[in-house]
């Protein structure tokens, strides 16, 4: 049984297979760089739910298999949510993860410890080539530090402090990020979907 991951980051995918191959699932993940020749997306959904599904059904159409994408982002109270699906591109340049958190910190100045919460939140859609569709949900709470700290993660692992934790996810390990992450979380609920579906 095959199943395609919408995504060129080599650590998600390392992330849902061991999380597969842990549930004992007989399932063997590839990812995007395995079809070169298939666009990448648009994501002009106004959801992560809606961003994630508009790449699994893309993806399962173009391949004829099963197909797995997420869409996450932090989404800050004070700010109503934002950045939320536009996380990536917060300040204006794509992908940019320095400049986005810097943003983000500069925006927040103003804003006192107790009112500095926030979570990152990750949709995980599951979507066959006859139009099937799933979606699965995670959340991770925290408040924002005012300053980065840390070297591990990526984006704004810097800043987020997990609620019960004393360090950033960026001073976690993989392990204990995944443990308790959104990321985490919904690809682990992928599990017994990915079973009913494809087991
Ligand atoms: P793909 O959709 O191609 O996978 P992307 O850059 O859009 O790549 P994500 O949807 O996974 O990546 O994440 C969007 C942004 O949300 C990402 O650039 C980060 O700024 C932020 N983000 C998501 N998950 C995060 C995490 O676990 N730690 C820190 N920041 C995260
Ligand atoms: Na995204």
């Amino acid at each position: 049984n095959r199943l395609i991951l919408a995504t060129r980051n080599p650590g998600k995918i390392v992330e849902l297979r061991q999380i597969l191959t842990d549930a004992a699932l007989d399932i063997e993940l590839v990812g995007t760089d395995a079809y070169p020749e298939i666009p990448d997306v648009k994501e002009t959904g106004v959801t992560f739910a809606e961003n994630a599904l508009l790449k699994a059904h893309a993806l399962a159409r173009a391949t004829g298999l099963p197909a797995v994408a997420d869409d996450s982002g932090l989404c800050v109270d004070v700010l109503g949510g934002a950045p939320g699906i536009f996380s990536a591109r917060w300040s204006g340049r794509h992908g940019d993860d320095r400049a986005n958190l810097e943003l983000l910190l500069d925006q927040l100045s103003d804003i006192a410890d107790e009112h500095r919460g926030a979570h990152f939140f990750c949709a995980a859609a599951l979507a066959l080539p006859d139009g099937t569709e799933r979606v699965v949900e995670g959340r991770l709470r925290g408040t924002l530090r005012r300053a980065p700290a840390g070297t591990g993660g990526f984006g704004y692992d810097p800043v987020l402090q997990p609620l019960g934790e004393e360090r950033t996810c960026a001073e976690l390990t993989a392990e204990e990020k995944n443990a308790i992450s959104h990321r985490g979380e919904a690809f682990r609920g992928l599990v017994p979907v990915v079973r009913e579906l494809l087991g």
